[in-house]
């Protein structure tokens, strides 16, 4: 399926041709308080709906993310999304969506006929592919089903700052214990990831490891260098009170997804499943609209009290007066595990 086709399908789902009660256009699009109404009357309609499609008791999702600081959705998307998110994955790793700083430099610009094993198999994680694809900015960072979620754990007003696609092919390392909301700080600690499976995700090939209720303390945790080839980014967490705590593997299923709390420590391991497989992830980063975002994008821009490199993914924006800037761009990881690097030198990306 084609983006226009997926385009297509989900407006027949959310319109009066099929699925009634989902918004019939992305939140993105809407900047009155009228239209806003809408999405928030409509995501009422939504939660019954779903609800009463997968008998889910909101108050229990509530309960356990608070308790837990993760919940894992188990097919958030379907199959069809999965492939498509797939396809668009081998389009940007093409070079074919736009320009990915860093590609250059391992050839991977504007190919058109490499296999997909020669495509992947170099590349650790795309940072911002929303900012070359529509298909993952339109489609997949403001999905119904992530709106319909976060509205429930983050509150109406939901905005996205980064999306990063992870490739992992075999061979690649991991990333160490962190928490989010070091790299990415909100003024409320709403930070949100959901990290959407594109392959199941196992313990052999990597998947995320979680220390369930390391979020509760909100505080964010010292970190030293971990010295460790299995891990990219050259540090982990220290001097926790959950030092000891080995954590829980998230074994998920392609296209369920895990929503985690940026306070969580969390970690993945290398892929050590066969040649020629990979671990892929689309994990999209969130927080309440009603927060500034004092992001310094990983010290790539000057010090902000208010990044407005932003997307409304649900209700309204309070400080879109402030207008929305274009300052992020898609850029390959930066592997610090790996000697020779082109992008070595770069700054380190969690
Ligand atoms: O997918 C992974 O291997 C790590 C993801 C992660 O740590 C994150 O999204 O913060």
């Amino acid at each position: 399926m084609d983006s226009k086709e997926f385009d297509e399908t989900y407006r027949r789902e959310t319109t009066s041709e099929g699925r009634a009660d989902y918004p019939k256009a992305k939140s993105s699009e809407y900047s009155t308080s009228k239209e806003c109404n809408m999405v928030n009357s409509s995501m009422s309609a939504l939660q019954s709906e779903f609800e009463s499609r997968h008998g889910v008791d909101w108050s229990i999702i509530e309960n356990e993310y608070e308790k837990n600081g993760y919940y894992i959705v188990e097919n958030l998307l379907k199959e069809e999304e999965v492939e498509l998110l797939l396809s668009e994955t081998i389009e940007i790793g093409r070079g074919k969506r736009g320009f990915v700083k860093g590609m250059e430099n391992i050839g991977n610009q504007n190919k058109n006929n490499e296999y997909e094993e020669d495509i992947f198999s170099q590349l650790l994680a795309i940072h911002h592919p929303h900012k070359v694809s529509s298909t993952i900015r339109n489609n997949f960072m403001t999905h119904p089903r992530i709106r319909e979620i976060l509205s429930h754990l983050i509150g109406p007003n939901i905005k996205s700052m980064q999306s990063m696609l992870f490739i992992k092919p075999a061979g690649k390392p991991g990333q160490a214990w962190h928490q989010d909301e070091y790299y990415i700080p909100t003024r409320d600690a709403s930070l949100t990831g959901v990290w959407i499976a594109l392959d199941d995700a196992t313990i052999e090939n990597g998947c995320l490891w979680v220390r369930p209720g390391s979020h509760k303390d909100k505080i964010i945790y010292e970190t030293a260098p971990h010295g460790s080839y299995d891990f990219d980014s050259g540090t982990h967490l220290i001097n926790t009170p959950n030092d000891n705590d080995e954590g829980i593997p998230c074994e998920v299923k392609r296209g369920s997804a895990i929503i985690f709390n940026g306070y969580l420590h969390h970690r993945s391991l290398p892929n050590r499943a066969r040649k020629g497989t990979y671990r892929r992830a689309l994990v999209n980063h969130y927080l309440n609209a009603n927060s500034m975002l004092p992001w310094d994008c990983d010290g790539t821009i000057s010090p902000t009290r208010d990044m407005r490199d932003i997307i409304l993914v649900n209700g309204i924006d309070p400080y879109a007066w402030k207008g929305t800037e274009n300052i992020t761009s898609a850029f390959l990881r930066a592997e610090t595990a790996k000697t020779n690097d082109p992008n070595r030198g770069n700054r380190q990306f969690f």
